[in-house]
């Protein structure tokens, strides 16, 4: 065999392998949710057409061609049985771009379609697309709302960028139409997403406005706001803030929704990432909160704490200390799945359901925002357990 032929099939035999590969639960048991030991996505899932020429005349060595970095935070749809992750897929050169991933099961065998996302290009400055949430809007339509970010122009600084909301719609996650980007009174917006349903008949959405790409500035955490048209949108009432950034907590330097929020019977429920400095970069994990149905910008329940931490190798990566996510679903067995990427490099899953994530969420105590009063706290449950134990 030549060494073309010798590679190629090892190769393919290696991305047939992982893909077919079973994924099992793992990890230290809370009760609240269990997570897979396999990434259910990884750069290693790009398929070898996106990757190498697979013609022995051009690519005699094999050669990789067209690397693939990482594939990380991905919007997730479940649709007629099926599970879809729409994927940021970071190529060798820095850029992302979008492309689906289909499975017949939530933790494991997706695989990409193969063409990615064909995003229309009708906004000439834009240099970068990452991000995106699927929201399957009452409308009729499933949006995607993205981060469209370009060069920052006027300042001189070569790495300066503005980030803005970018919107697209689809019907079958083919073929996709380009809205113009959203316009608030924040100068940069990032992780923004739609709500499912409309807000006193308009659309809405839960914005995170910041004043500078990196900082968040002056912005307050997770705000809502509304929008007449979604063909011309422009956020149309005051953006209030829901989810506040606090001081000393997961939310100090950075707050942003993640997932679309899930309907339930006790509110809806919004699984977010908070952001905080430390001695060795920012860390990022993903916490939970509840809104009111009627009123989705009240918040209403605020479980203490981290719900998604990075663990063990989910620490390290391109971005290390990040959990992030942008996308559950539920099916029609109250099951829900969380993907959640790890360090800005590879997508996991975690795995729970509608009844445990009620129970978490208004039946886990608030932070109380200090140590004095969180000792407190844990001593009144540790009473009751005593009492309990010793009847
Ligand atoms: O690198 C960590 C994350 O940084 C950004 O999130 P935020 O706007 O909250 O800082 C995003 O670029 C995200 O993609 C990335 O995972």
């Amino acid at each position: 065999m030549s060494i073309f032929e010798t590679n190629y099939a090892r190769e393919k035999a290696r991305y047939e392998a992982l893909i077919s590969r079973p994924n099992k639960v793992a990890g230290r048991y809370n009760g609240i949710y269990d997570r897979y030991l396999h990434p259910v996505l990884t750069a290693a899932h790009a398929p070898l057409i996106w990757r190498y020429d697979l013609d022995p005349e051009t690519n005699p060595y094999f050669m990789e061609r067209l690397g693939v970095n990482a594939v990380f935070n991905a919007g997730a749809l479940y649709l007629n049985g099926k599970y879809y992750l729409v994927a940021r897929v970071e190529g060798n050169d820095r850029k992302s771009f979008f492309a689906v991933a289909e499975s017949d099961s939530p933790t494991e065998g997706f695989r990409f379609w193969d063409f990615p996302v064909r995003l229309p290009d009708t906004e000439p400055d834009e240099t970068n697309v990452y991000d995106m949430r699927l929201t399957q809007h009452e409308d009729g339509w499933i949006y995607g709302v993205f981060c469209s970010e370009s060069k920052d122009t006027t300042v001189n600084d070569l790495s300066a960028a503005v980030a803005q909301a970018g919107i697209v719609r689809t019907k079958d996650l083919v073929n996709w139409e380009r809205l113009p980007n959203l316009r608030s009174k924040s100068p940069q917006q990032r992780n923004v997403v739609l709500h499912p349903e409309f807000v006193d008949g308009k659309y809405a959405f839960y914005t995170r406005p910041q004043d500078d790409f990196i900082q968040t500035g002056s912005g307050g955490g997770i705000c809502f706001g509304l929008c007449e048209d979604i063909t011309d949108p422009v956020i149309c009432t005051e953006e209030e803030v829901v989810s506040p950034r606090i001081y000393h907590t997961l939310t100090e330097s950075k707050n942003g929704a993640g997932a679309v929020p899930i309907k339930t019977e006790k509110g809806w429920i919004h699984i977010a990432h908070g952001v905080r400095n430390t001695a060795a970069g920012l860390r990022y994990v993903i916490y939970v909160f509840a809104t009111d149905l009627n009123d989705p910008k009240k918040l209403i329940a605020t479980p203490s704490g981290v719900f998604i931490a990075p663990r063990g190798i989910e620490r390290v990566g391109d971005v290390s200390n990040v959990c992030f996510t942008n996308g559950a679903v539920v099916n029609e067995k109250g099951e829900v799945y969380i993907y959640y990427a790890s360090s800005d490099t590879r997508l996991h899953v975690a795995a729970t359901t509608i009844d445990k994530l009620i129970d978490y969420t208004f039946n886990t105590p608030s932070d109380p925002l200090r140590s004095a009063d969180c000792v407190k706290q844990r001593c009144e449950l540790i009473e009751k357990n005593l009492r309990l134990l010793n009847k």
